[in-house]
Order: structure tokens, then sequence, then C-alpha cells
């Protein structure tokens, strides 16, 4: 943000959620990224990593305490419940605006002023590859086919006027996150992501999207499964047939 103030005044303190499960190699590149951004304070939200996550994650922490911190999840593992859970942690600092997105650098931290700059006008702002001047960058043709199927399918049943309702790279205004039912959401992988913005909408958020390149993984695994996907076609026939968006 130029000057961190949002037109009229009132100060910006933005604060990255990063979720992570088994990110060893890509954790520092992306917390060591952010951290050349000012005042971004980042959260990781790691779930007992077998690879050792967790305790890279610490040691970042430990050579940047008043901005790097870490929440050990225990319990069943999500990416979904480990979201709620930053964003929960998140609410409870004193954080204006709350972003999350990838450690797999798929996201690039460059972009978050963009995005956090965004929530001067929206409640949530969501970094999207579907919009003039968004890109996908080396993705395997199944994967590509995948994603926009997906969003077709979200937008024709849901008909949510959002071209990317599956990024994972937001930024929310504190106060937008605030009004948002949290203990109702149920998703787990992308899923989460078009659910949220069912429930932004009904929260009457003012949602934007700015274009971002999304960049495909160069290390580590993908978490993606036949139970995420499974999960991302039947949310939207719940949410439309189960809950009315006010
Ligand atoms: N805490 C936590 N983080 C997770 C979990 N599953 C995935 N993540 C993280 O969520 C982010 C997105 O997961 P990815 O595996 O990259 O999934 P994706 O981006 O949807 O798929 P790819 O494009 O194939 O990488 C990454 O930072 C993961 O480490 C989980 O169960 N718990
Ligand atoms: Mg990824």
């Amino acid at each position: 943000m130029p000057d961190n103030r949002w037109p009229g005044g009132a100060e910006v303190r933005p604060l990255v959620i990063i979720p992570t499960y088994n990110e060893r190699d890509n954790l520092p590149v992306v917390v060591e990224a952010l951290l050349r951004v000012p005042d971004v304070r980042i959260l990781v939200v790691d779930d007992g990593s077998p690879d050792g996550t967790g305790e890279v994650a610490d040691e970042l922490s430990s050579r940047a305490r008043a901005r790097v911190s870490v929440l050990h999840r225990r319990g069943p593992r999500g990416f979904g419940l480990s979201l709620i859970d930053g964003m929960r942690w998140a609410l409870a600092t004193d954080a204006t605006v709350i972003c999350h997105m990838d450690a797999d650098l798929s996201h690039d931290p460059t972009d978050v002023p963009r995005l956090a700059a965004g929530t001067s006008e929206a409640d949530l702002v969501i970094g999207s590859r579907y919009v003039p001047g968004g890109r996908i960058d080396n993705w395997p043709r199944r994967r590509v086919l995948l994603s926009a199927f997906a969003n077709r399918y979200v937008r024709a049943i849901l008909g949510l006027p959002v071209m990317d309702c599956t990024s994972g790279f937001r930024c929310w205004r504190r106060d937008a996150l605030e009004r948002l039912p949290l203990e109702r959401i149920r998703s787990n992988g992308y899923a989460f992501q078009v659910e949220m913005t069912w429930e932004a909408l009904a929260a009457s958020c003012r949602i934007t999207e700015v274009p971002i390149t999304f960049v495909e993984r160069q290390q580590g695994a993908s978490k993606l499964s036949s139970g995420i996907i499974v999960e991302s076609a039947i949310l939207p026939w719940r949410l439309a047939l189960g809950r009315p968006r006010r």
C-alpha cells in the first residue's frame, strides 16, 4: 500500500495466513518474500506436516518474532479447517486486512499490496486467474481444464458474479470477515473458497477481482485428491438447495 492508509486516513494492517502441509522447501521462500513487503504480518497454520514444515515455520518465526507467527494444529487436518482457525486467530489481533495465500509459490507475494489496496473499496478482493490480465503459467492441461470446468459449474449452479470462485489468494476486510458465520463453514478443499464467496454475498459483501498470474508449484506435492473434487461437485448443490443466499 503506498502509505499504508486507506483513503480517508485509516491505517491498514495486513496479516497474511499461509496454510501449510508438507511445504518445507517452499515456506522459507514465500515468507522471506512476504517479509520484504512493508508492514505485512504472517501467520503460518501448519497441520503437523510429517516433513517438518512446522519446525521450519518456528525457525522463521524465531528470526522475525514480531512479524511471523505459527499456529500448530492438532486433530483432523484440512485446508478449510486451517484457514478458519487462522481467520479466528487473525480476528483476535488488530489486523485490519486478513489475506490468505498458498505456500507453494503459485501465488506471488509481491501481489499482496495490490490485493490489500483493493480493500479500500471492497470487502473481499480475489486474486483472479479469469479476469482480463489474469494468467496461469505451466499448469498441466488437465488442471487448466479441471479449474475452468469447476468455475463454470459453480457459476452455473449458484449464479455467483465472480469469475474465479476457487482462487485461494484473497484479502478480506476485517469487518467483513467478522460478519461471516465462520462456524457454519464445512468445506475443506476448493469448495471452501466457493462456500466463503457464497457467505460473503449473503452478508452483502462487495467483492472485486484483481488479475494475478498463477504459477504451477515447482517443489512439493499437490494435495488435490478425488475427495476434494467430489466435495467441490456436491457443495454448490448443498448451498443452492439448502442454504438460500438471503
Ligand atoms: N494446514 C493445512 N494446509 C494444507 C492442507 N492441504 C493443503 N494445504 C496447503 O494449502 C495450500 C494449497 O494446497 P495445494 O496442495 O497447493 O493445493 P492446490 O494449490 O489446490 O493444488 P496444486 O495446484 O496442485 O498445488 C498449500 O500451501 C498447502 O500446503 C491441510 O490439510 N492443512
Ligand atoms: Mg497449489
